[in-house]
């Protein structure tokens, strides 16, 4: 079995420690970071949802493969880089949206966007609409990054979206939505001006993003 397929195992077997040491090891022969999460712990985290879908899987055992996986990012993250220039694009505030715990991706599109040279403001998961139309406002971002993980939690964003407008702050920043029932096609029926897929492609399309508002 190659490393990160191992890895892929220890995260769906909810291991922390074991995907910990696996993690140490593919760094020290060489193995890229963002290889390792996406070809390893990311796939693991799927496997477990797979599995839950399946009913074969609980929510401890998601609970603990996501410690795994967590736990992996922080030896991980000053390994990945979105190839910064190093300059300062702005600022960015991300949150996942109120009645959604989930927020490995989140925190995966935080760490890209770190790197690629945006000031990150970092919600966190579950963050009430008041809570982000205040921060929006103390911390006046270029860009606001929302995610949702639940097909019902998404429905939460154009609410968010509207609010906004309703503060008349809507024009002075960009709105980029992702998670996986999100798609480009309801960014755009709910006027988000950005969509990706996952954490590396959120710093291309944000990039963009910002520099639209000029
Ligand atoms: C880990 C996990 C949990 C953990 C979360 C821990 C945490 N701190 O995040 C726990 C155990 C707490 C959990 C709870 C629940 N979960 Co859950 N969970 C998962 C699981 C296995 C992995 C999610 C994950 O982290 N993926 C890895 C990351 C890297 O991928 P990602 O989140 O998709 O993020 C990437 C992209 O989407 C994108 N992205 C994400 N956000 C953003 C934001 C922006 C701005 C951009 C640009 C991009 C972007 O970039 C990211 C990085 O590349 C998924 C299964 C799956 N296949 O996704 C189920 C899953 C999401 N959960 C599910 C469910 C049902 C639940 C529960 C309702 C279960 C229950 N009955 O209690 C609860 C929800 C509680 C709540 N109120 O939120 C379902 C959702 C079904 C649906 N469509 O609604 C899934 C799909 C499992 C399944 N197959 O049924 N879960």
């Amino acid at each position: 079995m190659s490393i990160l397929a191992e890895i892929q195992k220890a995260v769906f077997d909810g291991d922390e420690s074991k995907t910990i040491d696996l993690v140490n090891k593919a760094l020290a022969e060489g193995i890229a970071a963002q290889e390792i999460v996406d070809n390893g712990l990311v796939k693991g985290l799927h496997d477990c949802g797979a599995g839950y879908e399946a009913g074969q899987k609980f929510i401890p055992e998601m609970l603990m493969a996501a410690e795994a996986m967590k736990s992996s990012m922080k030896i991980l993250k000053p390994h990945l880089s979105a190839g910064s220039e190093g300059g300062n694009l702005g600022k960015v505030v991300l949150a996942t949206v109120e009645g959604d715990v989930h927020d490995i991706g989140l925190e995966l599109v935080a760490t890209m966007l770190g790197s690629a040279g945006f000031d990150v403001v970092f919600m966190g998961p579950d963050v009430p609409t008041e809570k982000i139309i205040a921060t929006v406002k103390e911390e006046k971002p270029k860009l606001l990054g929302l995610s949702a993980l639940l097909t019902n939690t998404m429905d939460v964003m154009p609410f968010i979206l509207k609010k906004l407008e309703k503060e008349g702050l809507r024009n002075s920043l960009k709105v980029i939505i992702g998670g996986a029932p999100v798609s480009q096609d309801f960014a755009d029926r709910i006027g988000a001006e950005g969509y990706a897929y996952d954490a590396a492609a959120a710093v291309p399309v944000s990039k963009k993003l910002v520099s639209q508002l000029a």
